[in-house]
């Protein structure tokens, strides 16, 4: 999508600090950390928020939610970390391209 900051990431028009990259998963770190380590998991393929996704996206959720344990390790939060996908407006969603937020280190995170 054309007016997508996180689409512009992805097509290397806007720049981020990359944490990890394959064909279909990009995860960088998040511009307004509330963390020592603060990144987001997304799609490269545009998909507004999770309450659009279809049955089609199940694998590259699934894809999704099982690199955050790797890269939240690779990223040096051994002792855990938190998720957190905002959804809607009323959900605090401020970008509509979905993501996964992955968060930790430092004092205990205790943001909703
Ligand atoms: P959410 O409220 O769940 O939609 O969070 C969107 C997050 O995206 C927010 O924590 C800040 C982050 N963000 C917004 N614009 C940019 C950007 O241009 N670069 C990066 N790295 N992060 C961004």
């Amino acid at each position: 999508m054309s007016d997508c900051i996180f689409c512009k990431i992805v097509a290397g028009e806007i720049p981020s600090s990359k944490v990890y990259e394959d064909d279909e998963v990009l995860a960088f770190h998040d511009i307004h950390p509330f963390a020592r380590v603060h990144f987001l998991i997304i799609p490269k393929a545009h998909v507004a928020s999770l309450a659009d996704c279809a049955p089609e996206h199940e694998r590259l959720l699934g894809r999704m939610l099982l690199l955050a344990p790797r890269l939240a390790k690779e990223q040096g939060l051994d002792s855990g970390f938190k998720t957190l996908i905002n959804t809607g407006r009323g959900g605090g969603q401020e970008v509509f391209h979905v993501h996964i937020h992955v968060f930790g280190g430092g004092d205990p995170v205790r943001r909703s």
